[in-house]
């Protein structure tokens, strides 16, 4: 299976659980107060900012591929992504900067290939991780001027491995702005070299919707967050093993692939805004799979790796 990511390979078990979410998805629509709040969060921050100029995005399958709809230029400064997924499986909207003369397919390759390097051409900007089919979701993220594509990484880590459904965007120059604070944050802080730790301050996760703002530090990096319910007590070197397997086998027992959210990759440096909604109480693993610009080892096995319990 191709892998999708900025800085892949993702691993075979991350790409698995994203497999398991777009199937338990489709079928729970009964049982599901988590998909009707998340259809409705089309307001994502806390408070009301400054003027976030929106963008809004659908994309839905044609066959073994799928098509993004919507706006191909966009003012920048503060923008409020919406994905509408109207797709069978979870999709995403990343939205990638390309510097100088490269060219989108020279991305898409990079984004698709197996390269555990991000080249310094490209920007993570933030956007949709993960929008279960069906739902729409929503993020705010500050954009600089530049020569976009909008990528659905969830999509071809969970599709037929074909080459991930992309679009180009331009963004014209705006009014550069904070991304406005949620009543929770959670932050990739980066205290050394080679070593992260998960941050949370604010209102503690609970079930339901939360406001957060995700904050991404470090240098030469890219972060994004992971949140999944896991079950039982597995040690912290075994979940670090599992997530690094290559193994195609179903994701290990402990895991709750229904519970998955997924914010999309920001670059060190970048924050975004959005609604994370977290479907059962329980203990959630933080985590985050991408790696240092210069490659080396994902981010959960350098810390990125935490428990939470949600109530
Ligand atoms: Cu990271």
């Amino acid at each position: 299976m191709r892998s999708a990511l900025l800085n892949a390979p993702r691993s075979a078990a991350a790409v698995m659980l994203a497999v398991a979410v777009g199937v338990a998805g489709c079928g729970s629509s009964s049982s599901s107060s988590s998909s009707s709040s998340k259809s409705s969060a089309g307001t994502t921050s806390a408070q009301p900012a400054a003027s976030a100029t929106t963008l809004a995005l659908s994309i839905a399958e044609s066959g073994k591929a799928s098509k993004y709809t919507g706006p191909t230029s966009v003012k920048g400064g503060l923008v409020t992504v919406k994905l509408m997924n109207s797709g069978k499986g979870p999709h995403g909207a990343q939205l990638v900067r390309i510097l100088g003369k490269h060219t989108i397919i020279q991305a898409l390759m990079q984004v698709g290939g197996h390269n555990t390097k991000t080249p310094s051409w490209l920007h993570a900007e933030g956007g949709i991780g993960l929008a279960d089919p069906g739902t729409s979701a929503s993020a705010m993220v500050d954009l600089p001027a530049g020569n976009y594509a909008i990528v659905d990484v969830a999509g071809a880590q969970s599709g037929s491995g074909g080459p991930p459904a992309f679009a180009p965007l331009t963004v014209t120059s705006g009014q550069s702005a904070p991304v406005p604070a949620s009543a929770t944050t959670v932050t990739a802080t980066a205290p050394s070299k080679d070593h992260y730790k998960w941050q949370i301050a604010g209102s503690p996760l609970m079930v339901g919707a939360n406001n957060v703002t995700f904050v991404s530090k470090g240098t030469q990096t890219l972060h994004l967050l992971d949140a999944i319910r896991i079950t039982g007590n597995p040690s912290s070197a075994k979940i670090i093993k599992d997530l690094s397997s290559n193994s195609n086998g179903p994701p290990p027992s402990y895991i709750d692939p229904s519970t998955e959210i997924q914010t999309a990759e920001l670059d060190n440096g970048k924050s975004l805004s959005t609604r994370v909604t977290l479907s059962k109480p329980g203990t959630y693993l933080l985590f985050c799979h991408l790696r240092d610009r210069n490659g080396g080892k994902p981010h959960y096995a350098e810390g990125l790796l935490s428990r939470i319990t949600v109530k």
